[in-house]
């Protein structure tokens, strides 16, 4: 819970959107569905990440509260994609976190978003 908090607290920063057109490394230059925070009424059927520029995507973990990795099929990417989309098994509520990794451009992206199933 402790990073959560930090995250959300960098989350609103007020120099995030300064950075944000050379913010690589945090979640500035993808566009998630769910979106960061989003509390929704039904459980996603996948996360979908759009990213500013293509990009490989390594790594996507998802983890429910405690740190509880949910399991999920992705495997890394063979060539660059804008777009993802990345199916999750049956969710029940609770608040979740996906971590990703990806590189493209020549450097490395990484960033995490929340929701919540209620
Ligand atoms: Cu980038």
């Amino acid at each position: 819970m402790k990073r959560l908090i930090v995250a959300l607290a960098l989350a609103f920063a007020p120099a995030t959107a300064a950075f944000a057109q050379d913010a690589h490394g945090d979640n500035a230059e993808v566009v998630s569905v769910p979106a960061d925070d989003a509390v929704l009424a039904q459980a996603p059927g996948n996360v979908s990440l759009t990213f500013e520029h293509a990009v490989v995507l390594t790594r996507v973990e998802v983890h429910a509260v405690g740190e509880v990795v949910v399991p999920i099929s992705f495997t890394a990417a063979t060539a660059a994609s804008t777009t993802y989309s990345i199916p999750l098994p049956a969710l029940a509520s609770g608040a979740y976190e996906v971590h990703w990794n990806a590189t493209g451009d020549g450097h490395a992206m990484e960033g995490t978003l929340h929701f919540t199933v209620q």
